[in-house]
């Protein structure tokens, strides 16, 4: 029996647990199904595999790291950085690793949450903090045949570095963020590379460079030098959501912008204009996630490389049929299409008060205030939650914001004898609508599909506003918008 669980060792577990520390909160454990924490920055190992937001920005602004080598680090520093700011909060003690949560139940007797991982094992606790992380289940299409496939295939967030690519024919699904990453990082090792397109995105150039010594040396010698840093990239990323939120002039000159630098970016590569034109999107700017890289395209261009546009049939034992009867032998499949992003909360099962299952709550829609707390779910707090995705700007700044909330509502239960509060529902349903409203005007509902939408097109993972509007509106805890039941909290009633 813990006062607080926290489900993940992510960005948003590590930050719980400090967070959890810092209030206090003497008897807490993180639950992490896997054998290290890091979260999406421990699974995805792709070759090629970084942020896309600067690292000096990417990263708790209560643990700034003045060593990072450049402005876009690889994925092995990002997990670098976490395991150290674990170790630094000595929080490895608190973390159950090989915890695999099935199911969080709330028992309304005990005034508690039942945590049974699918091992069986069960933790209770006053409260709970959810921090899966929007990225952590792979999505795998459901191509005709793709068991049939006698070489190997796994998913992009899945590398199999047991399998070389040295000389073999390779086909990559997919052309998102993880795509962009990986296929150039590959396209020299390999003898032939297929990439198959089903659309192509948008692409910005990537201004990332080396960190120079004396820089690194300075930052750690005047940390006020790297938060200036930090700020002046938050602002620069802050300043594209212009071109997502709105549809002023402004909106309009950066739509342009975009679309220019892109195509300049293919034409450097692609002269032929028939293979320059299958490269181009034809969606607004920003309604699938903006991509940047340097050598995406002159990646394409290489002479083994070709890129697929005609759409997947079938897989087969030798690789796959398109839709104009082409087979292209293959010898690796990668499959970098994406993560169930709108699937939430799966594949974890809440039962909330009187047996209400949250899926089913939000089947329409994800009603929550400020993607942090839903009506129904008493002492349950989610981080990087439905309507707080970003296209724009750093979600560890979103996290952070979503604990500083947390962290005073468990200031305020204590100090006011409060054992439970629970969302008003008509507090979640204002909220939803409000997201519904102003998100219809937004980029992300301007017509293409991407991940941001479930099935029937509504997108409620996206926050459409800036991360200041954010920050403001949702860093503090309103008691007014909660109801409350009276005893002390981390209390448990022994069951009768
Ligand atoms: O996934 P995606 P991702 N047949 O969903 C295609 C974060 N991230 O892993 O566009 C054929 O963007 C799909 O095609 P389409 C970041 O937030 C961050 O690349 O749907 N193709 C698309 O091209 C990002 O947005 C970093 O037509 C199919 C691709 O697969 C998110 O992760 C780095 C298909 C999937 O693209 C996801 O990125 C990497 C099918 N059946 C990732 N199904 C950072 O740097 C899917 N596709 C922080």
């Amino acid at each position: 029996m813990v006062e607080l669980a926290i489900i993940g060792s992510g960005f948003g577990g590590i930050g719980a647990g400090v967070m959890a520390i810092e209030q206090g909160i003497e008897s807490f454990v993180i639950l992490e199904r896997a054998k290290a924490v890091g979260g999406t920055w421990r699974d995805n190992t792709y070759p090629g595999c970084a942020c896309d937001i600067p690292s000096h920005l990417y990263s708790f602004s209560f643990a700034q790291n003045s060593a990072w080598s450049r402005s876009y680090p690889a994925q092995p520093e990002i997990e670098d950085y976490l395991e150290r700011v674990t170790d630094n909060y000595r929080l490895h003690s608190r973390v159950r690793f090989g915890f695999d949560v099935a199911e969080v139940r709330w028992l309304q007797e005990q005034t508690c949450w039942s945590i049974t991982s699918r091992a069986g094992d069960t933790v209770l606790a006053s409260a709970v903090i959810s921090a899966t992380g929007p990225l952590s289940q792979p999505a795998t299409p459901d191509f005709p045949g793709l068991s049939d496939f006698a070489g190997e295939a796994f998913h992009s967030a899945s590398w199999r570095h047991d399998v070389s690519l040295d000389g073999k024919r390779v086909g990559v699904v997919g052309t998102g963020a993880s795509a962009i990453q990986l296929v150039p990082a590959i396209a020299d090792d390999v003898e032939h590379l297929d990439v198959f397109q089903r659309t192509p995105p948008w692409v910005l150039p990537r201004d990332d460079r080396p960190a120079p010594l004396w820089r690194r040396h300075l930052y750690r010698a005047l940390p006020f030098l790297q938060r200036l840093h930090r700020w002046r990239i938050y602002a620069r990323q802050e300043f594209l959501s212009l071109a997502f939120l709105g549809s002023g002039k402004i909106a309009n000159a950066m739509t342009a912008r975009i679309k220019e630098e892109t195509k300049t970016l293919i034409d450097a590569s692609f002269p032929d204009p028939e293979a320059a034109a299958a490269l181009l999107p034809t969606f607004k700017p920003g309604c699938k996630r903006l991509l940047i890289s340097n050598d995406w395209y002159s990646a394409l261009a290489k002479p083994n490389v070709d890129v697929v546009t005609t759409s997947i049939e079938r897989v087969d034992t030798t690789g796959i049929t398109t839709s104009d009867g082409r087979h292209h032998e293959l010898d690796v499949l990668v499959l970098a299409t994406g993560f169930a992003v709108t699937d939430f909360p799966s594949p974890l099962t809440f039962i909330g008060r009187n047996g209400v299952n949250l899926a089913k709550h939000w089947e329409d829609g994800a009603s929550t205030d400020f993607g942090i707390t839903v009506s129904g779910f008493p002492n349950l707090w989610f981080l990087a939650g439905p309507g707080t995705g970003l296209g724009h700007n750093s979600i560890v700044f979103m996290i952070e914001v979503q604990l500083q909330q947390i962290g005073r509502a468990l200031r305020y239960m204590r100090r006011e004898s409060v054992a439970t509060i629970e969302l008003r529902q008509e507090v979640g349903d204002a909220s939803y609508a409000e997201l519904q409203r102003r998100v219809a005007t937004t980029v992300w509902a301007s017509g293409c599909s991407s991940w941001y939408q479930r099935e029937d097109g509504r997108v409620d993972t996206i926050w459409p506003g800036t991360t200041t509007e954010y920050w403001w509106r949702a860093r503090r805890f309103a008691p007014d918008r909660y109801l409350t039941t009276a005893g002390r909290f981390g209390q448990i009633t022994p069951s009768r």
